[in-house]
């Protein structure tokens, strides 16, 4: 029958037959930094979306694969040793998991450690994205890349911070996330022609945050305070502002990024910021307790009910520069990407509270 259909027909038939396979073939998906928070909500994530997902996971002193417990058992999830300071793992990782998208999630991600580990973070946060960009060149260079930016990239540009905002970062961890941006997510867009984008997301939290987050320090810490198993913990600036969403909403975002046409960056955020304080005060109307502030500075103490001091200020959480109020203007996510968070700041912070409030009570 085939002599009987014209070229154009032809073509027109295999594109057809192509894009079925292609809609039958399953995406796979490389996630660097899948046993970290955001890599946790987005392994699932695309599993849901019936991805086959690959992890690149670094040797470590503890069990790496903590967060991973639901679907590592998973047959879909692959994970493959290697480490962002290593250009053949990385390339190893490319070959054997030949993936259709990557997620650059791997870092150094905490700003305050920075400060004392501007090396590491910098060989991590930025080498480790130029390794990671060079492989995908050679082994696998029609792959979509996301790469996690971040709002601390903004430092001390007044908000609200958009896609247009200066970039003026006060930490290394920010230097190290801005350099990188420009020079291998603009540079190899603009240059070499990859499909590379940066989600600038805003701070995103979950039961999985890592403990020294000051989210995650806040809910452990009233948590068992509320079950009698500690009488106070301490702070360092109670006025920082952040911008706070639910890491599960944000990894939606990550996803729909790789999904559109062409590469564009976009800022990713609620729109809406709260103080430390203020996220204390919520988290204490979670456990039904009350807290009145007394003092100044380092002098300032939150006190309950009963009168017993429960949190207090400490000097050394606070960070050699600061960066003080950062509040995300979503617009361009949500009318490019159609994308807006479902969890509000008060539904994310009763969920960290009553989850950690349980697993401490279970632990007991
Ligand atoms: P996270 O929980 O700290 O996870 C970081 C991940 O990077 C972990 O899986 C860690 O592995 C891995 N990693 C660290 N060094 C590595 C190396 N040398 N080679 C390979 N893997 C390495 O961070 P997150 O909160 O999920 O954030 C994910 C990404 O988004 C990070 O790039 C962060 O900078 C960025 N970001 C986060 C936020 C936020 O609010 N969460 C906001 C903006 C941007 P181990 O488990 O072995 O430590
Ligand atoms: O600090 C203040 C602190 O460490 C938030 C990372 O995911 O989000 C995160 O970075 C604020 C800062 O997050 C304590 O000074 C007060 O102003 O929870 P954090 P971060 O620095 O905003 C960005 C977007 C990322 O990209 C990063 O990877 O809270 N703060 N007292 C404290 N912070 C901590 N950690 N501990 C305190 O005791």
């Amino acid at each position: 029958m085939a002599e009987f259909l014209s070229t154009a027909h032809c073509e027109g038939l295999k594109v057809e037959l192509e894009s079925r396979d292609m809609a039958k073939k399953k995406k796979r998906a490389l996630i660097t930094g899948i046993t970290g928070q955001d890599g946790s909500y987005l392994a699932e994530y695309l599993l849901t979306l019936r991805y086959e997902v690959w992890g690149l996971v670094r040797r470590t002193s503890l069990d790496p694969l903590m967060r991973l417990q639901g679907i590592a058992p998973d047959p879909r999830v692959h994970l493959v040793y290697g480490n962002l300071r290593d250009s053949a793992s990385i390339g190893r990782a490319l070959a054997e998991a030949q993936p259709d998208e990557i997620y650059n999630l791997a870092a150094q991600s905490d700003v305050g450690i920075s400060f004392k580990c501007p090396e590491e973070t910098f060989e991590i946060n930025y080498f480790g994205l130029g390794r990671l960009i060079n492989e995908v060149q050679h082994i696998c260079p029609k792959a979509r890349v996301y790469q996690a930016s971040t709002s601390e990239m903004f430092g001390t540009t007044k908000p609200p911070q958009n896609e247009r905002s200066p970039f003026r970062p006060v930490s290394p961890y920010g230097e190290s996330k801005v350099k990188a941006h420009e020079d291998f997510v603009v540079g190899y867009r603009e240059r070499h022609g990859l499909f590379i984008c940066s989600g600038i997301l805003f701070n995103h939290e979950s039961p999985r945050r890592g403990e020294h987050f000051v989210t995650r320090k806040i809910s452990i810490s009233l948590a068992k305070i509320k079950l009698g198993l500690q009488k106070s913990f301490a702070l360092g600036n109670l006025d920082a502002k952040r911008d706070w969403g639910f890491a599960g909403d944000y990894v939606r975002a990550m996803h729909r990024m790789l999904q559109r046409e062409k590469p564009e960056d976009c800022v990713i955020a609620t729109g809406v910021a709260h103080s430390v304080r203020e996220f204390v005060e919520e988290t204490i109307r979670a456990f039904d307790m009350k807290i009145t502030w007394k003092g100044t500075g380092v002098k300032e103490v939150g006190v309950d009910a009963a009168g017993n001091t429960i949190v207090t200020v400490d000097k050394k959480f606070y960070r050699p520069r600061e960066v003080n109020s950062l509040r995300g203007d979503p617009a361009k996510a949500k009318k490019r990407l159609g994308w807006k968070p479902n969890v509000t700041f008060k539904e994310l912070v009763r969920m960290m509270a009553k989850a950690d409030y349980e697993r401490i009570q279970k632990s007991l």
